[in-house]
């Protein structure tokens, strides 16, 4: 799929069929998405840029590789997409934050916004927005237009699970904004949630069910 990374890599599959569980615990869910956060991360940043700097080991002076330009913007979607900063903030602690609020009106299925901050120079730098699931892909595309008018240019989107219809909505709003996911399901439902998928990431998060 052009623009879709799937990240089938065995430990992020092993915790998000985990995940999917029925059963699972709100402290076993929460710490799963931290985990796959952390994980995915690793993926979405690697092709990141590196820059040779010198620095001097104990045993002599050397050029070695860091990573170069402006620190990340980490962007999540409230509130599901805050499950991801966490494991994300461990692998990259110096990055910046944008919170963006939207929920989905549950008759419209239509983000609406009720909170948004962000760096001032998102032009500078890369931006990674984060929502577990990408289902109408709705708030997707109303986040990324929201940081792009704020001046965001390079932009990436990682879920936990997203619906072939997310993506294609996705692809067509933004088209330079490429996706990580572990797992691409069937459908979605007439509810907009993602089969078979977890159910609602948020309310399963923070126990408010
Ligand atoms: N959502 C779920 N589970 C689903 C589908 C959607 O939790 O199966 C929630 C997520 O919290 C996400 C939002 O933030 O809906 C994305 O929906 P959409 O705008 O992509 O439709």
């Amino acid at each position: 799929m052009e623009g879709v990374h799937v990240v089938d890599h065995p430990l992020v599959q092993h915790k998000l069929t985990l995940m999917r569980t029925d059963s699972r615990s709100t402290k076993g869910f929460r710490q799963l998405l931290n985990e796959i956060g952390m994980l995915l991360c690793y993926e979405v940043t690697r092709d990141l840029p590196t820059e040779l700097v010198d620095i001097e080991t104990p045993l002599q002076p050397m050029k070695a590789p860091m990573i170069a330009g402006k620190k990340l913007v980490f962007a999540p979607i409230l509130r599901a997409g805050v499950g991801f900063l966490d494991g994300m903030l461990d692998l990259v602690p110096s990055a910046r934050v944008a919170h963006i609020g939207l929920y989905r009106d549950p008759e419209t299925l239509q983000a609406v916004e009720y909170y948004f901050k962000a760096p001032s120079d998102l032009a500078d730098r890369l931006t990674i927005v984060m929502d577990p699931m990408l289902a109408t892909a709705n708030s997707a595309v109303a986040a990324i237009d929201r940081l792009k008018a704020r001046g965001a240019k390079d932009i990436r989107f990682v879920c936990l699970l997203a619906a072939p219809e997310g993506i294609k909505r996705l692809r067509d709003a933004h088209p330079e904004v490429t996706i990580w996911t572990a797992a691409v399901d069937s459908h979605l439902n007439d509810h907009g949630y993602i089969v078979p998928g977890l159910g609602d990431a948020g309310d399963r998060m923070f126990g408010t069910k």
